[in-house]
């Protein structure tokens, strides 16, 4: 699709249109602050997934799900059977999150399927807009499990016994939401796609910071999960001697202060999190006996995640002496640099309609990261005031938004020559 064309889709993208319906969205599993809570394969989840089907369809798209439950919208292009151009991200929020993480980028996609209608274009080749399962893992970890079954990183078997914080396993929330759905036609799991390009908000500072338009993304630092388990004996709080005592709190604390000193970095380029922590049996007058917590590593070079990632177990297991720590590795997506070449197509299309932008990398991963193991793949972000996410107070303008679905139509058009 030359240029101009490229351009004329962008400019049938209506930025009204898609800030009233991200306002629609978020009324969805609204909590407190402008804040969301729409956690994956819940029933609030499926009612926004019926939002978007309904629009979708309105945008004259067929409709599909696959096993893992992703979500598909396509239009077909005007070169029969030539490989689909993807785009999408995820629609499941965090506990306490915000109404742009995830579905600004599904309804990007939405909106270039409105654009496509409303300016009467059609792409050389079919466009795919997919809602991934499960991206956040807040519910059911490890995150992106709908991206990683797709693209083969691991099979979604391996996620079956997973289990939430009321004990439910994946693969039955995750049955549950095939039946809910099981009058759309189901699509097999995997596929091609000739490009995928997500747009997502930056949920960091940079971008308003610099007052930039567009955030240009080279790629994503890795990720690894942790969660550790320290197992005490459960005590009398008035009974006990302290001597006596195998209190896994007191080991969790020892071990946190240790982590703390092996992950402190002033470079800042280290990220070390420890987000959730359960105690048993929880209650004031018994020592606690069982304590499980969450690690979150992040850095850009794998060779430092994982020496640091090794040296959690050992660190751990001495500080929490006399109990007892085990660890399990919950998930882990390497650093990666995305396709050069649609890293340009997205710069160019930034560049094409005036918008200013920057080269940056990610500091969240994002379901990009699995994709691009299977599909070339890029990423647009937008700002994020004050660079808030994961959080209700995550804010991004409608005209931000919009700015970032014009390059996003451009960038895919660009891509669409057969
Ligand atoms: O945790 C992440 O980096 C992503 O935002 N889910
Ligand atoms: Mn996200
Ligand atoms: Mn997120
Ligand atoms: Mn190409």
């Amino acid at each position: 699709m030359p240029v101009d064309q490229g351009l004329r889709l962008a400019e049938s993208v209506s930025e009204t249109r898609q800030w009233d319906r991200l306002m629609e969205l978020a009324r969805i599993g609204a909590i407190p602050g402008d804040g969301v809570n729409r956690q994956a394969l819940t029933a609030l989840d499926r009612q926004a997934r019926r939002l978007m089907i309904a629009w979708a369809e309105e945008a004259g798209a067929t409709v599909s799900v696959d096993d893992a439950a992703n979500l598909w919208f396509r239009v077909e292009g005007r070169i029969p059977g030539a490989t689909p151009l993807l785009t999408g991200s995820h629609m499941d929020s965090q506990p306490a999150g915000g109404r742009f993480d995830g579905i600004y980028g599904v309804m990007a996609g939405l909106e270039i399927l409105c654009a496509l209608k409303d300016s009467g274009l059609t792409l050389d080749r079919p466009l795919e807009v997919v809602a991934w399962t499960n991206e956040e893992g807040s519910r059911f970890a490890p995150g992106c499990m709908g991206s990683m079954a797709w693209a083969g990183t691991k099979p979604l078997a391996a996620f079956a016994e997973t289990r939430d914080a009321e004990g439910i396993r994946f693969a039955d929330a995750l049955a549950e939401q095939l039946a809910a759905e099981a009058d759309l036609p189901r699509r097999p799991l995997g596929g091609q796609a000739h490009a995928y390009i997500e747009a997502h908000i930056e949920q960091g500072p940079k971008l308003e910071t610099e007052a930039l338009d567009i955030g240009v993304v080279t790629g994503i630092q890795g990720s690894r999960w942790l969660t550790v388990t320290i197992t005490g004996a459960s005590a009398h709080a008035g009974t006990t001697p302290v001597s006596l005592r195998r209190d896994a709190m007191q080991a969790t604390m020892r071990a946190i202060a240790a982590l703390n000193t092996l992950t402190a970095d002033p470079t800042d380029v280290l990220r070390f999190t420890v987000g959730s922590l359960t105690v048993e049996p929880g209650s004031s007058n018994s020592v606690a006996g069982m304590v499980r917590f969450t690690i979150d590593l992040r850095h850009p070079d794998a060779v430092v995640l994982a020496a640091i990632g090794d040296a959690v177990a050992a660190t751990v297991a001495e500080a929490a002496l006399p109990c007892v720590a085990t660890i399990e590795e919950r998930f882990s997506a390497a650093p990666l640099d995305f396709d050069a070449d649609l890293v340009t197509a997205v710069r160019e299309a930034a560049e094409t309609l005036g918008q200013s932008w920057s080269l940056m990398p990610s500091g969240a991963f994002h379901d990009a990261q699995l994709v691009a193991g299977a599909v070339p793949s890029a990423m647009i972000f937008v700002p994020s005031r004050a660079g808030i996410s994961h959080n209700p107070a995550e804010f991004t303008s409608a005209a931000q938004l919009a700015a970032g679905t014009r390059v996003l139509a451009a960038a895919l058009a660009s891509q669409s020559r057969v």
